[in-house]
C-alpha cells in the first residue's frame, strides 16, 4: 500500500498551546442564520493536508477570538479506543485501549474502513454537542470553527483510501450509504457556512509532520502527501470531485498561503485574521 507500514509506540504528545499576538475584538458583524438544531451559530471548518498547520491556525483563531468556540479534531480518540471484556466488574473493569489511528497506518487494508466509520462517528458526535453558554450570549453571531469536516472525512480520507484500494468496492458503498444517511438527518446541525483551505506544498507537510513527530505517522512518505493534496485541490479548487450535498457545492472557500511561517510571525497572523474577518463578514 501507499502507507508505509509503522513499527512505533502509541501516543502522539500534543502540541503546546502558541502564544499568539493578535487580537480581534468583534469578528463579525453579520447575522447569524437561523436553522433549528444549534439555531443561529455560524460554522466553518479549516481543511488542509496532514501537518500543514490547522491546530496551530486553530489556536490563533481561538487566541484572537476568545467568543468564538474552535473544535479541534478528536485525534486522542482515535489514539485510544476502549474497548470492554464481559470478565470485567464494577470495582475492576477490564478493558483494552486500543490505538486505531496507528493500526489504520499500520495495516491499512484491514483498518481503513473501520477507521472511518469511527473518526466519522467521532467528529459527528464532537460537534453535535451543544455550544458553550459564554458563545450564545457573546455579543454579535455565534461562530464556531471546526478543524476539519465530516465532508473531509468523505471527500478526502475515504475517497483515497477507496481509490487506493484499501477500502474496497463493497465497504465504499457501504461507507457512503450510511454517509449520506447521517449528513442529511444530522448535517443540518454541523452545516458549514463556509471553508478556510490552508495550503502548501506536500514538501513542507512532510516537513512539518516530521518536525511535529507524531509517533504514529512515522511511516507517511511524501507520495500520500501528495494524493491528499490532488484530492484538496480537486474537492475546493478545481471542484471536479462529485459532492451529494446541494449546499456544500456551492460553499465560499478562502484559500491561505500556510507554507509561509506563520506560527511565529504576529504580521502574518495579523493578516491571516484580517483576511477571515473579512471572509466571514461576506456571508
Ligand atoms: N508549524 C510550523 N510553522 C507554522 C505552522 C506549523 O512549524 O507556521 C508546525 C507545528 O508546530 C507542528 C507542525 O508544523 O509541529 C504541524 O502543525 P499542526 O499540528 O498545526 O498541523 P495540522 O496537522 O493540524 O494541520
Ligand atoms: O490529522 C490527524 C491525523 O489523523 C493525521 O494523521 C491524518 C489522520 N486523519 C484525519 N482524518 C482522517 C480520516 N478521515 N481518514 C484517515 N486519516 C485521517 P492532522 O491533519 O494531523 O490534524
Ligand atoms: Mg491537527
Amino acid at each position: 500500500t501507499a502507507i508505509t507500514p509503522t513499527t512505533t509506540q502509541p501516543g502522539a504528545m500534543a502540541n503546546k498551546a502558541d502564544k499568539m499576538s493578535v487580537s480581534c475584538s468583534r469578528c463579525l458583524s453579520s447575522q447569524a442564520s437561523t436553522r433549528d438544531g444549534k439555531a443561529g451559530v455560524k460554522r466553518v471548518s479549516i481543511e488542509g493536508n496532514i501537518a500543514v498547520g490547522k491546530s496551530t491556525f486553530a489556536r490563533l483563531l481561538q487566541s484572537a477570538c476568545p467568543d468564538w468556540e474552535v473544535m479541534a479534531e478528536p485525534v486522542s480518540k482515535w489514539q485510544n479506543v476502549e474497548s470492554g471484556t464481559s470478565k470485567g466488574t464494577d470495582a475492576f473493569p477490564q478493558t483494552t485501549v486500543s490505538n486505531l489511528l496507528q493500526m489504520m497506518y499500520q495495516d491499512p487494508q484491514r483498518w481503513s474502513y473501520t477507521f472511518q466509520t469511527y473518526s466519522c462517528m467521532s467528529r459527528l458526535r464532537t460537534q453535535l454537542q451543544p455550544p458553550p453558554p459564554r458563545l450564545l450570549s457573546s455579543e454579535g453571531t455565534p461562530v464556531q470553527v471546526y478543524e476539519r469536516s465530516v465532508y473531509s472525512d468523505r471527500y478526502i480520507f475515504a475517497l483515497n483510501m477507496f481509490e487506493l484500494g484499501c477500502i474496497n468496492p463493497t465497504e465504499w458503498a457501504v461507507y457512503q450509504d450510511w454517509h449520506s444517511l447521517l449528513v442529511e438527518q444530522f448535517g443540518h446541525q454541523v452545516e458549514l457556512e463556509g471553508i478556510i483551505y490552508l495550503t502548501a506544498p506536500p514538501e513542507k507537510c512532510m516537513e512539518r509532520l516530521e518536525r511535529r513527530g507524531r509517533a504514529e505517522e512515522k511511516g507517511v512518505q511524501l507520495d500520500y502527501l501528495n494524493k491528499l493534496h490532488v484530492q484538496h485541490e480537486r474537492w475546493l479548487v478545481e471542484k471536479s470531485t462529485e459532492i451529494h450535498f446541494e449546499k456544500l457545492k456551492q460553499i465560499p472557500v478562502l484559500q491561505l498561503d500556510a507554507s509561509v511561517e506563520f506560527q511565529s510571525d504576529p504580521e502574518v497572523q495579523e493578516q491571516f485574521i484580517t483576511t477571515v474577518k473579512n471572509f466571514f463578514n461576506a456571508f
